[in-house]
């Protein structure tokens, strides 16, 4: 049912991708991600959020200083760099072993980040922003996950086909850079450029898209095609986030990038145990 793959981590380690979902928990670091009383100021809330992650069985901790979401305002380098960096340096500080991705197109920052501690690189824009990217990955040894995001192509093609050329021109940027192919994660990229359609489309071609041979990430997380579908508010989509990370797990998805760690876990190992069998211990 599920490829698997090892995955070599920038600082040596191994995760290994496969009949086990592996679950990979938000950290915005934004001003708007918090409501401040006062009490603590963002990089005590975003260690605290991180720890709560990793209590409750987060695999990977995704690290993001920008928001990309739909009118966001864009934050400059050094911005970006004040706000991750420290957390990092901070988690590694309190010793935490969980690895941490750096989710930025910026090479600057995934350089810095690296350099702190995390061991993953989370390219929005697939290694096709900045030429520089690939080359922090290669420098590092640090695997990247490649989300499709693509506003320029052509609406009219099928979103399928869109995707896997994109993947053809990362790959090729990466193989060129000296990233090895066994260094890719792909991800279709739930909400980037898509239509409501294409969203669901994309999530129905799962099985295809694990195909391609790469690990497969899934990120629909409260996001807005699960909101316009059952026209509701952020908070409320958990039920909806879990419904589309059990069934792309089921078509061979590898990694689920979520908020609500706990919950989409829980789903996801009963999830596993339904198609492998409970674990050994308890069988
Ligand atoms: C994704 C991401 C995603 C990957 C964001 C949000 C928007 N990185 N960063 N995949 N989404 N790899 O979380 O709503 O889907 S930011």
């Amino acid at each position: 049912m599920h490829k698997h793959y090892d995955i070599n981590l920038a600082d040596g380690r191994s995760l290994a991708l496969g009949r086990n979902p592996v679950v990979m928990g938000i950290l915005n670091v934004t001003p708007d991600s918090f409501s401040d009383g006062g009490a603590f100021n963002l990089l005590d809330v975003a260690v605290a959020h991180a720890q709560q992650m990793i209590a409750d069985g987060a695999d990977i901790i995704d690290i993001g200083g920008e928001s990309t979401r739909p009118g966001a305002a864009p934050v400059s380098t050094q911005e970006e760099l004040d706000r991750v960096i420290p957390v990092i340096e901070a988690l590694i500080a309190a010793g935490v072993t969980t690895p941490l991705s750096i989710d930025s197109y910026k090479p600057l920052v995934a350089d810095q980040a690296i350099q702190s501690g995390a061991t993953i690189i989370n390219d929005v824009h697939g290694l096709l922003r900045a030429p520089q990217m690939a080359q922090v990955a290669a420098l590092h040894n640090a695997p990247v996950i490649a989300m499709h995001w693509d506003n320029d192509r052509d609406q009219a093609k099928p979103i399928l086909s869109e995707i896997e050329r994109y993947f053809t021109r990362t790959i090729a940027v990466a193989e060129s850079a000296g990233v090895s192919r066994e260094k890719l994660i792909l991800d279709p990229g739930f909400g980037f450029g898509k239509s409501l359609g294409d969203n669901y489309a994309t999530l129905n071609a799962t099985r295809m898209l694990t195909d391609f041979g790469f690990p497969l990430l899934i990120g629909t997380s409260r996001k807005s095609m699960i909101g316009r579908l059952l026209n509701n508010t952020t908070e409320d989509r958990l039920a909806g986030t879990i419904a589309t990370n059990v069934l792309a797990y089921a078509n061979g998805a590898h990694i689920f990038r979520v908020h609500d760690v706990r919950a989409n876990r829980d789903a996801l190992r009963v999830a596993a145990a339904t198609l492998y069998g409970p674990p050994e211990e308890i069988r």
